[in-house]
């Protein structure tokens, strides 16, 4: 038997052989990377699946009086889901009455599943609200920063959350894309939600062909699609925002700067001009300026400048920009450069971000058609930054600022997570391992044994998308696809919404949770929404059942090509932009009332805490980015490797360290150390190291901080981009590195 489905990383074709899933290979033409799908009947058959619910040895002895000590180094006892329930139903009873609904943590950050009601975390979250309450989270590791920055620039955070020039308009219209952070096409794989179609490389190349010259600045070569020929400026990491400022100085100083644009479209340009003139501060923000930040001479910046000072010029980021210390000043630097130049709201021209970052950013496509599973208002009413977990658990009753808020943090006493990876995602992973301790109780659902599951105190084993049925997509691609199930559940595992069900029910809030409705009611309902989106627009969406059957319905095409900003641009006043001033702010009053030391009313270099301008002898910036052929640390566990992840290191670099090609190296800080097998060549500016992100979480257990999977996360620094953002801030951080020996481990980490 044949069916289509969907994951993250793409629609596939199952083969299902008397009752095993045997094959899946990418969906049609659409594009997909065949080793990422074809790798989804070892997931599912995975050794590391979870069998069964198991509870942390101490713990089902004496329950929250066991401590958080044992966690990830007791045996893990196999129980029977009953035990295993009433359990978790007695934690949430006791937490709820000695502490109040605050002290349980369910925010759950992280992807889990394409399918939008089968969605971990949505339903952990409707679970725990229709249950009396929780903390939730706030933003997202993505692009937290730009989230918080964008509402006080262009009144929301559609142009990265949703919104995008299409690449027809730049094929067809732009002189030159310049690409801060690349484009690189790994991250062309994945779409939150999962994609039919995956041809952004495509996309790229008929813009090359049509003679667009792509400009790539970043530190590292591969973030260029190949076949396209694009120069390179490689500055250092996190100096970008210098470099877009001195475009705008250099506009401004000959002239070139749109007056009559700035005029008409934004607000508060004059004192951006003045910080750009260095009236107050006695730095004018010329290319030698930005030279000597970003170590790029001044000449390379120079012709640059003189490839966009005409023409249709794209100017792009990528999210990784904004993932760093004040990550929110390159983009509000690039919207005021795009402002200078006076092409926001033209066909390929303007700015838009995150063209290398996601699959589907300025493909074509109608908005609204995959529905996405309802929330329920959470009670409890609070909520913290994503990446503000560990504090958060560290602090109680400490207080943040956060947007011209205050955060205060509630007393945690429970965790509860589903659908996401803590152990993988958070940055100073020795920290979250010692925070991680300290609540009485931790409850993980997962479908494998990851290094979060492994540290939690009762374990509920999940089944995998293809054990049950759901529908997804992305908003982002022409299609939405039916996930039908394809197998019976791997051992014991429970649809997260069936375990939240029947804990509902020992809870007494099961009509709340589930509305007396079943999988195939919700499915029924999710797609009635799709139904009510096209009867908005006269568009003819199939009943569910002829949907189901096909597995598959393509959502026509838009009639005309997306423009970010064009109606702005065409009539400010008929559609003024949702900002206090209904224009471009490139300065915020608000911002400016907000009174941070960290965050400036207009976009400002400020030095970013550790960067190569600041590194002491030997330290080298550490970028971590996101795995080529794994989605963070899903499909880990398919890899089968027997050696760490590996690290980029230019030659130079390697050389005056003794690495070696193919080395075992060692990366370390204070903050911890990681192994890793070193790639040796100019890919990589000196200076600077790539490593991707993924790999299972996994302490030595002869040397303390020593991580032997090659998780860089130990390396990050628990830190956010600003008081503003309050974002991950991965992107920022300083290492050193060596040839790995495993007698004669040093002990500069203290
Ligand atoms: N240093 C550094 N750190 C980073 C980043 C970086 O650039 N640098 N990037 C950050 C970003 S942008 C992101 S989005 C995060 C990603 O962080 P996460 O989203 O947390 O990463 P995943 O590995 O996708 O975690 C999803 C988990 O859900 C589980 N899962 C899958 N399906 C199901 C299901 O049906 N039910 C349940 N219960 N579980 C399921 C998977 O096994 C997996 O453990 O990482 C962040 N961390
Ligand atoms: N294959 C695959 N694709 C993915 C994911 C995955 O796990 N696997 N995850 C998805 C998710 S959740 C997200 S949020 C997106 C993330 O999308 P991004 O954040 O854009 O992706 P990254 O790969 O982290 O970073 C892209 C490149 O930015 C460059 N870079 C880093 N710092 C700087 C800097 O300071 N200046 C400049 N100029 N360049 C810099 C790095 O060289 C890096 O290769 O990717 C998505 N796509
Ligand atoms: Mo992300």
């Amino acid at each position: 038997m044949r069916r289509t489905s969907l994951g993250h990383w793409g629609a596939f074709e199952a083969t299902v052989e008397n009752g095993r899933f045997a094959a899946a290979r990418p969906w049609s033409d659409g594009g997909a990377d065949p080793q990422m799908i074809g790798a989804w009947p070892d997931l599912v058959y995975s050794e590391h699946r979870i069998d069964r619910p198991h509870v942390r040895e101490g713990f089902l002895q004496s329950r929250e009086r066991a401590g958080g000590e044992g966690r990830g180094r007791e045996a893990m006892v196999p129980v029977d889901w009953d035990t295993a329930l009433a359990l978790v139903a007695e934690q949430l009873q006791r937490v709820h009455a000695e502490h109040g609904a605050a002290s349980v943590f369910g925010g759950s950050y992280g992807w889990s599943s394409a399918g939008r009601f089968h969605h971990a975390r949505t339903q952990v979250r409707r679970f725990l609200a229709a249950a009396g309450g929780f903390t939730d989270q706030v933003g997202n590791y993505s692009w937290g920063a730009a989230n918080v920055i964008l509402p006080h620039i262009l009144g929301d955070a559609d142009a990265v959350s949703s919104a995008a020039t299409s690449w027809q308009t730049i094929a067809g219209e732009s002189d030159v894309v310049v690409a801060f952070g690349g484009l690189n096409p790994k991250n062309w794989r994945v779409t939150s939600g999962g994609a039919g179609n995956h041809h952004m490389p495509r996309y790229v190349a008929e813009a090359c062909r049509r003679g667009v010259k792509f400009v790539v600045v970043s530190p590292f070569a591969d973030d260029c699609p190949e076949g396209v020929d694009a120069s390179w400026i490689a500055p250092r990491p996190n100096t970008d925002t210098a470099i877009m400022l001195a475009f705008a100085h250099q506009a401004l100083v000959e002239g070139r700067a749109d007056i009559p644009f700035l005029e008409r479209y934004t607000r508060g340009h004059d004192a951006f001009l003045e910080y750009l003139r260095g009236t107050a501060d006695g730095t004018p923000k010329t290319l030698a300026w930005a030279a000597g930040i970003s170590d790029v001479p001044e000449g390379e910046l120079l012709a640059l400048w003189q490839t966009i000072r005409r023409g249709r010029v794209m100017l792009t980021a990528s999210w990784s920009l904004q993932r760093a210390d004040h990550g929110e000043q390159p983009y509000w630097a690039l919207i005021a450069l795009a402002a200078m130049l006076g092409q926001i709201g033209l066909p390929g021209g303007g700015f838009c971000f995150g063209y290398g970052s996601l699959n589907g950013v300025g493909a074509s496509a109608r908005r609204g058609y995959v529905p996405a599973m309802e929330s329920l208002p959470n009670p409890a009413g609070r909520a913290v930054p994503v990446a503000s977990f560990i504090e958060a658990i560290l602090n109680p009753g400490g207080e943040i600022p956060f947007n011209g808020r205050t955060v205060v943090f509630p007393d945690v006493r429970l965790v509860y997570w589903a659908g996401g990876n803590p152990f993988h995602h958070t940055q100073d992973l020795f920290k979250l391992e010692a925070a991680w301790r300290k609540p009485e109780a931790v409850i993980v659902h997962e479908p494998w044994w990851t290094p979060a599951a492994r540290r939690a105190d009762i374990v509920l084993p999940a089944t995998t998308s293809a054990e049950r049925n759901d529908l997804g997509g992305s908003s982002r691609d022409p299609f939405v696809f039916a996930m039908p199930k394809l197998i019976e559940p791997v051992g014991e595992a429970r649809d997260d919404f069936v375990i939240f069900r029947d804990l509902a029910d020992r809870l007494g809030c099961r009509a709340v949770f589930d509305e007396g409705l079943g999988e195939k009611q919700w499915l029924h309902r999710l797609w009635a929404k799709t139904r009510a989106r096209g009867a908005k627009e006269g568009l003819d969406v199939p009943p569910f059942e002829t949907f189901w059957e096909a597995g598959i319905w393509a959502v026509p095409e838009p009639e005309t090509p997306e423009v970010l900003l064009e109606a702005y641009r065409r009539d400010p006043e008929a559609h003024p932009l949702k900002t206090p001033s209904g224009r471009i702010e490139l300065f915020s009053a608000t911002i400016a009332g907000f009174a941070y030391a960290d965050s400036p009313p207009h976009a400002a270099w400020r030095e970013p805490r550790e960067w190569l301008g600041g590194a002491r002898e030997g330290e080298l910036h550490l970028v971590t980015n996101q795995p080529a052929k794994r989605l963070h640390s899903q499909l880990y566990q398919a890899e089968r490797r027997n050696a760490p992840e590996t690290v980029q290191i230019n030659r130079r670099d390697a050389a005056v360290r003794g690495i070696g090609e193919g080395d075992l190296v060692r990366l370390w800080n204070e903050r911890g150390a990681c192994l890793a097998v070193a790639r040796v060549g100019e890919r990589v500016r000196p200076g600077v190291l790539v490593m991707p992100t993924g790999a299972w979480y996994e302490p030595d257990t002869r040397q303390d901080r020593l991580e032997v999977n090659g998780n860089p996360n130990v390396l990050t620094a628990d830190r956010r981009t600003s008081a503003l953002g309050q974002a991950c801030a991965a992107l920022s951080a300083l290492v050193r590195i060596e040839p790995y020996r495993r007698d004669e481990i040093k002990r500069e980490m203290d």
